[in-house]
């Protein structure tokens, strides 16, 4: 059965692979699975057609026979569970890989995406350069947090799973940052994540697509 998921026509990022469906990408390379991508504009998310896939108007999302699904946390865990690869055997070792999951979008993430909806959406507000620095230190505790958690350890919890995966796509947002460049094992969790060649793979699948537009 065909495997399509969803990724933006124009990515704001500029190929960057900082949008939600390199998470699948990645998970799909790494599980060895081959995908369509279903490439759709702002107005077509925003369609009927689309709000039946995604009720939130959003990429990504993921269609396999009757399997259609939202939500990149999800799917990647859909992705980990169906094939090998993603997920310790060990029952109590799978399911601390899930945490990590859960952790990394309901905890590290969320700050993130804090501190990003208040850089584009709120910088015109009169409080927005007081509230920065809030948003900011929030980001700061937890990166601070994972960092003492992961020590010198090559992934979060012994071989590299689906809470790797999540957890560093949801780092690669703040790739770069004083915040991220303050804590030398994150940095270098989140190069060792982008050194897979799964990964490699997804991101250079998602580059093309700028790439494309770029030439049309
Ligand atoms: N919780 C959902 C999930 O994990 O699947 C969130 C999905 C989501 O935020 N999708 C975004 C989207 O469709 C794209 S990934 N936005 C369009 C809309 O809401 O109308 C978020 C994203 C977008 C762009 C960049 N960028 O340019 O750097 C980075 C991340």
């Amino acid at each position: 059965m065909t495997i399509t998921i969803t990724a933006f026509a124009a990515s704001p990022d500029r190929g960057r692979g900082q949008a939600r469906d390199m998470r699948l990408r990645w998970a799909l390379e790494e599980v060895g699975q081959p995908y369509e991508v279903r490439l759709v504009s702002f107005a077509e998310m925003k369609e009927p057609a689309h709000l039946a896939l995604q009720p939130f108007g959003q990429i990504p999302t993921f269609e396999e026979g009757d399997v259609a699904l939202f939500e990149s946390a999800a799917i990647t865990l859909h992705i980990a569970e169906r094939w090998p690869g993603l997920l310790p055997e060990d029952p109590a070792a799978r399911a601390r890989a899930i945490t990590w999951m859960f952790a990394a979008i309901g905890t590290v993430e969320q700050p993130i995406v804090e501190a990003e909806n208040a850089r584009f959406q709120e910088s015109d507000k009169l409080w927005h350069r007081e509230r920065q620095p809030l948003i900011d230190g929030r980001i700061a505790a937890r990166l601070r947090q994972l960092s003492a958690r992961l020590g010198e350890a090559e992934w979060l919890d012994g071989a590299f799973s689906a809470g790797d995966l999540v957890m560093i796509g949801v780092l690669r947002r703040i790739g770069g940052s004083d915040l991220l460049e303050a804590h030398p094992n994150l940095a270098a969790y989140v190069a060792r994540g982008e050194a897979r060649p799964a990964f490699r793979r997804a991101y250079e699948a998602q580059a093309e697509v700028f790439r494309n537009l770029q030439r049309t």
